[in-house]
């Protein structure tokens, strides 16, 4: 008699809590995937696109309740609290264990257990991890079609290996005859919970992106960064992009931003310089593993981009656009009268009349949005039009350079240069941004955003941060330079400095050429920043003045932040690497000198 694989063992386990009415181990075939769309048209819960608009695509509403990930529902249960650090809530294992058992019991009654098998990378790539994610959701089965590699090859590849288990259920088991709801979802119990020890992944309640999609957020950052620390990689929130310069040489970069920032459109950027050259390889989550010559490799783990809707158009991101002409789910954007969809900013005039995402009439002159602010697209990244040839290349691609960037209306200059890595770690640390809508919370408010980690490094950010430094101490060859960039910053009048989108490849040439040891910077207290003719603003509209404000180092400005960065250090405690204190007292020295000799 064959034997009971450890994938056989949890999913009986699982059956025997969950108590659902079958069992489906997912294939990964389009006929699974368009079974799913069956199921959910049926529920009401989607609805097909005109198939000569948008061939091939379903329109998804949500629950006006399950809209976004929910950090404060979000937990790491490591045995100790300080293992979880003030950056993540925190429950003991066994306490969360009592309380979501009796949550879990019976909990998808009435329904189907789907098993997914994936990967996040390609298969058998090095750097590539398993898992199997058990959900009672067909709309997570289909999405996870696109974002991850699953199924059959999969479940081969495992074979007698480790996996990393991630339960998933709505909440909402179904009694007999009880009708179901097109979007069922529990928020009033969501729990999202990870055992970082045991390597295992709890979601409860919401059927939404982050917080059911177990590969993305949950398994491929919160998990994958303590097996990283544990494995001296990098598990980081950054997309990769490729560039080529006229001459011919390639070089790929990788960046960090906090959610709804920006990071598919620089990932899809379509350069205004000329005869240079950007693809795409990521757009939001980045595994790095030293490769055998000492230098980074970079892969991206995912399959397909879950990417903000509102603002993405033909001027903001062309290739997003074309990436979205079929095959994509849309969720919680408004539909037209022609069965296609729409969202703010994807054309300067609204239509005269739309569905709104909450299935209710909407005109210009409706009083809230047509799309949610966080309503998302789902597609293969394989239709991008600037994917890479090597984005599934299994050793990945070598990173030159780290950005690192937030969204500052004031004192972050477009671009500075870290003087050398711990410098580049010590920017990253203390990265913050105004808060976005892609979690739920107060929109606009500052808050510091750790190498755009907060809400996904899965244990305490200061050993995390001690994690980066210790890298330089193993590496044996020169780390990639570290970026702090800003695409945000205002004037007077509150209106945007920089033009950004395509723009931003003038600061990507600039980092280039760095990299290629060709461009001037000038020393300031907060590292190099580029020369006055560094970067080519030419044929831009902005006076000396714009773009002396732009790169502008305001020596009271930071002065100003450095109080508020000695607090949120101080969060941490003596956690806190020694290295990044030293690093802030040395700026803080740096920035008074500069002041005494301007006085
Ligand atoms: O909902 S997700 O966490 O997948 C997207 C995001 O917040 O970036
Ligand atoms: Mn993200």
């Amino acid at each position: 008699m064959p034997q009971t694989t450890k994938v056989e063992t949890w999913v009986q386990k699982v059956k025997e809590l969950c108590q659902p009415e079958n069992i489906v181990i997912c294939s990964g075939t389009p006929e699974e995937y368009d079974q799913m769309w069956e199921l959910l048209i049926e529920s009401g819960a989607a609805r097909r696109l005109n198939n000569t608009k948008r061939p091939n695509s379903y329109i998804v509403r949500s629950d006006p309740d399950d809209v976004a990930r929910v950090e404060s529902r979000t937990f790491v249960c490591s045995h100790e609290e300080e293992d979880a650090g003030p950056n993540n809530n925190w429950m003991s294992p066994k306490d969360m264990k009592a309380t979501l058992t009796p949550l879990f019991s019976g909990c998808m009654r009435g329904r189907t257990m789907y098993v997914i098998p994936f990967s996040m990378g390609p298969i058998g790539s090095p750097i590539a991890h398993i898992g199997v994610q058990i959900t009672d959701s067909p709309y997570v089965v289909a999405s996870m079609h696109i974002m991850t590699r699953m199924g059959r090859a999969v479940l081969d590849a495992i074979g007698s290996g480790d996996f990393v288990p991630c339960l998933h259920s709505v909440g909402k088991p179904l009694c007999k005859g009880e009708a179901d709801a097109s979007w069922p979802c529990n928020p009033n119990q969501l729990y999202v919970a990870h055992f970082p020890e045991e390597r295992q992944i709890f979601s409860f309640g919401s059927g939404y992106g982050g917080n059911a999609l177990l590969g993305k957020k949950c398994f491929a950052l919160r998990i994958a960064s303590t097996m990283a620390r544990e494995g001296g990689w990098l598990a980081e929130h950054m997309l990769i992009l490729k560039i080529t310069n006229p001459e011919g040489i390639v070089r790929y970069i990788a960046g960090a931003f906090p959610s709804a920032c920006g990071k598919t459109n620089l990932a899809m950027l379509v350069p205004t310089i000329p005869n240079w050259q950007v693809e795409t390889v990521g757009d939001d989550i980045c595994w790095m593993q030293f490769g055998d010559d000492g230098r980074l490799y970079g892969i991206n783990p995912e399959a397909g981009f879950f990417g903000v809707a509102p603002g993405t158009s033909m001027q903001s991101n062309p290739n997003a656009m074309l990436t979205l002409r079929k095959n994509c789910i849309f969720t919680n954007v408004a539909e037209t009268d022609e069965g296609d969809v729409w969202w703010e900013g994807m054309t300067e005039k609204p239509p005269a009349h739309l569905i709104d995402w909450r299935g209710e009439d909407w005109t210009p002159d409706s009083a809230n949005t047509a799309a949610h602010p966080n309503a998302r697209f789902t597609v293969s990244a394989r239709q991008c039009p600037t994917m890479a040839e090597e984005w599934e290349d299994r050793s990945g691609v070598p990173i030159s350079a780290i950005l690192f960037g937030g969204r500052r209306a004031t004192v972050v200059p477009l671009v500075n240069e870290s003087a050398n890595w711990i410098q580049g770690v010590f920017f990253g640390s203390i990265v913050s941004s105004e808060k976005t809508a892609a979690a739920a919370g107060n929109i606009g408010k500052l808050r510091r955003d750790p190498m755009a980690m907060l809400p996904f490094c899965g244990y305490n950010m200061a050993d995390y941060w001690q994690h980066w430094i210790n890298l330089a101490k193993n590496a044996t060859t020169k780390l990639p330079s570290i970026y702090y960039v800003n695409w945000f910053r205002k004037d007077e009048n509150g209106d945007f400095l920089w033009p950004g989108f395509g723009e931003n490849s003038r600061v990507l040439k600039w980092i280039f050429d760095r990299c290629e040891g060709n461009a001037e910077v000038i020393k300031t207290p907060i590292g190099n920043v580029p020369s006055p003719d560094g970067i080519d603003f030419s044929g831009l509209k902005l006076s000396s003045s714009q773009i002396e404000h732009l790169l502008k180092v305001e020596i009271d400005g930071w002065l100003k932040e450095i109080p508020s960065i000695k607090a949120y250090y101080k969060e941490y405690h003596d956690r806190l690497p020694k290295e990044l204190s030293k690093e802030l007292e040395e700026l803080k020295s740096r920035l008074e000198d500069a002041k005494q000799s301007t006085l």
